[in-house]
């Protein structure tokens, strides 16, 4: 089994690097984990309670239960993994059957910020895009796909996303393997980890 984690400032791109590692990949073979489907419950707290989290923060992703899925995975086992919604920033209550399988990609913002996780990729992979490229993508992906307005994804932005990649996001670069530069699509770079991945699977 091989566990590659894949980080990087909201925008950079993970989830396009992840789809193109995975596209190559027989489909039994390969399953994601996003770190989406690990926020902590907040079933407890009310909708207006729910939006001032700042999710953003390590503090918002329940680490443990990840922590124990990725281990039951490599014990072979099955598991359940949490379904999250971003319109009611919350588990839906629903879950996804993951089975084990060869290759597991764990992508997040802040999955390298916590050391127990970090000891469990076999390759540890960080995507660079610069911030305006990725403010610029945050934007368009919050108002087509999330329902958000301009004026509340830049308040975001300026007050959370910026200050929260400085401190947690952007230094965990430093635990990476491979960092890849993403301002544009690269092709090299993908191609890279596609051959890491085939050779480590023969
Ligand atoms: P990516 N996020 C939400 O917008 N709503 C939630 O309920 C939970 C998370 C956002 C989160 C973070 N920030 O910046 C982003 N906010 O999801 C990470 N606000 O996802 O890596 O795909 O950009
Ligand atoms: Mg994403």
């Amino acid at each position: 089994m091989l566990i590659i984690g894949i980080a990087g400032g909201t925008g950079c791109g993970k989830t396009t690097v992840v789809n193109q590692i995975v596209n190559e990949l027989p489909e039994n073979e390969v399953c994601v984990i996003s770190q989406d489907s690990y926020y902590k419950d907040t079933s407890h707290l009310t909708y207006e309670e729910r939006v001032q989290i700042n999710f953003d923060h390590p503090q918002s992703i329940d680490f443990e239960l990840l922590c124990n899925h990725l281990t039951e995975l490599k014990q072979g086992k099955t598991i359940e993994q949490p379904v999250y919604s971003f319109v009611e920033h919350n588990r839906t209550g629903e879950t996804i059957s993951t089975k084990p399988s060869k290759v597991i990609i764990v992508e997040g913002i802040l999955i390298l910020t916590n050391p127990k996780i970090r000891e469990m990729f076999d390759i540890k992979i960080y995507v660079h895009a610069d911030s305006d490229e990725r403010l610029i993508r945050r934007l368009k992906r919050d108002i087509a796909e999330r329902g958000r307005d301009l004026n509340e994804v830049l308040d975001r932005y300026q007050t959370t996303l910026k200050p929260m990649h400085q401190q947690f996001i952007d230094p965990t670069k430093e635990y990476a393997d491979l960092i890849i530069p993403n301002n544009n699509y690269n092709n090299v770079a993908i191609d890279i980890v596609r051959t890491i991945v085939k050779e480590r699977l023969n």
